[in-house]
């Protein structure tokens, strides 16, 4: 065929914590997200010890999705969405993780949100733990290294399994689970798995422990899944950004293949079901005592995903450099700026070809349906005077970007499931906590410093989206 097929899932992606506010609504508890602060370009969010009362948390408010979702659907709706990725924020069902009944309040919330959805004949498409991990489970437990996170994570999953199997299909367990491969970063290694380092530690191992008790977590919950509702769809999610030789150099090509599997060793667990030979060599060369049990290798087994999330934002370069051997490769340790490409305000490369590349990497590799459940372009909006909003450049990205995924599914045949672009209305930034640095098809009138009306306007993009959506992406 020279087309997306008629079932092709348009939409959009959020998160919980990144849009809903409510914080302490419904007796929700406190989340990773609610303590930490605004950063700007170049500078991550601070990590505060709790909820401090002088700091700012842009998270506790964010939009107020809580309260205005039915009005934001019904904008979605009016753009043709087909469906919508958002999370269940964790402690809206399970306040400290470790209650033994879930909340009912946490839980009607979600019931009244996917009905809505559902009114609207939108797909809830729903991530399990997007950065949203019970911040008692940090102060308590250290977060994932601890493998009593496991059951509770368990716990959680069926809950939401068994509550939502006649109304959410199709699910993911852990978002960008692979983004703490770079554990230097005290935001990345956070927000995955609640871990905090104290001067001293091994970051490294401590992140490949969490790791595993999360696709250990992953594993056991999506063979539940399919035992609540065979009709499920669960899939991981991994944050792909290729990696790029420098240059023809067979050192610069061999550095990036090196950077290459330790960011998506991760993908080969859910898939496979078991760990690829190269990262237990590499754990042995550098003395790491990983707790991996025989029923953990079991679970892994039985519990392998049915199609890979993944999100695209950029992609990176490595050059190879004398003082950093080919084991410990990273793109962080190694990156050069690739002159081919231009980059956003905040340092993130713009490569639509990349996205036609990773979509035939993951299809080569694992041969699995593949769902682009984020893509993107975070930009500063500017309001007109007539309350227009001319977003050319946001247009820009995504139509390129669409027109590679186009060609992956037409000419190279991927098997692909769908394509929700990320923040289809403006909403927290991750990575830096701004409201500033916008993704949006909608605008919200709100800025870094938490002033604004929370009024929602129509962006130039709204209407182009919606003609893409209506034609199928045979209008670009
Ligand atoms: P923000 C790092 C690298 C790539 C994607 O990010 C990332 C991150 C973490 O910031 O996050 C994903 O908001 C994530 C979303 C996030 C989105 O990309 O930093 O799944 O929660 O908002 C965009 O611009």
């Amino acid at each position: 065929s020279n087309s997306l097929s008629k079932e092709f899932l348009w939409g959009g992606a959020v998160a919980a914590h990144q849009l809903e506010g409510g914080w302490q609504e419904g007796g929700k508890g406190i989340s990773v997200a609610d303590v930490m602060t605004v950063g700007k370009p170049g500078q991550e969010r601070a990590i505060t010890n709790g909820v401090l009362p002088d700091e700012y948390y842009p998270n506790h408010d964010a939009i107020d999705f809580y309260h205005r979702y039915k009005g934001d659907i019904a904008l979605l709706k009016e753009m043709g969405f087909k469906c919508f990725r958002t999370s269940i924020a964790w402690t809206r069902i399970y306040p400290t993780g470790e209650e033994s009944e879930p909340n009912e309040a946490g839980l009607k919330f979600y019931d009244d949100l996917f009905d809505e959805l559902l009114k609207n004949d939108i797909e809830p498409i729903i991530t399990l733990s997007h950065f949203e991990l019970p911040y008692n489970l940090v102060t308590k437990y250290g977060g994932f290294r601890n493998r009593k996170l496991i059951d509770l994570f368990v716990k959680f999953a069926a809950t939401c399994f068994t509550r939502y199997q006649n109304k959410v299909k199709y699910w993911m367990t852990f978002n960008e689970i692979n983004n703490q491969a770079n554990y230097d970063s005290d935001f990345l290694v956070f927000t995955n798995s609640g871990l905090r380092f104290k001067p001293g530690e091994n970051r490294e191992e401590g992140m490949y422990q969490s790791a595993h008790n999360e696709l250990v977590a992953s594993a056991r919950v999506v063979k539940l899944g399919h035992e609540i509702n065979p009709d499920f769809q669960i899939g991981c999610m991994i944050a792909m950004g290729p990696v790029y030789p420098a240059t023809m150099n067979p050192d610069d090509v061999l550095a990036a293949q090196k950077a290459m599997e330790k960011n998506y060793f991760f993908a080969d667990v859910h898939v496979n079901g078991f760990y690829p030979e190269f990262l237990k060599k590499y754990w042995a060369r550098k003395g790491f005592d990983i707790n991996i049990t025989s029923q953990d290798e079991a679970d892994l087994k039985a519990g392998t995903v049915d199609y890979i999330g993944f999100s695209y934002y950029m992609s990176h370069a490595v050059k190879k450099n004398s003082e950093t051997p080919f084991d410990d490769m990273t793109p962080q340790n190694s990156q050069v700026k690739n002159t081919y490409l231009e980059a956003s305000d905040w340092g993130w490369q713009i490569d639509p070809k990349g996205l036609r590349y990773a979509l035939n990497w993951f299809t080569d590799k694992y041969h699995l349906p593949l769902f682009i459940v984020e893509n993107g372009f975070g930009a500063y909006d500017k309001v007109e005077a007539d309350g227009k909003i001319h977003d050319s450049y946001r247009i820009d990205y995504l139509r390129e970007h669409i027109r590679q995924m186009i060609l992956a599914v037409v000419e190279d045949g991927v098997d692909l499931i769908g394509y929700t672009p990320w923040g289809c209305i403006d909403l927290v930034s991750a990575g830096t906590g701004e409201m500033d640095k916008r993704y949006g098809f909608i605008y919200v009138d709100k800025n870094n410093k938490n002033e604004g009306t929370l009024k929602r306007s129509k962006k130039d993009s709204f209407y182009w989206f919606k003609d893409v959506i209506a034609s199928n992406g045979e209008n670009l």
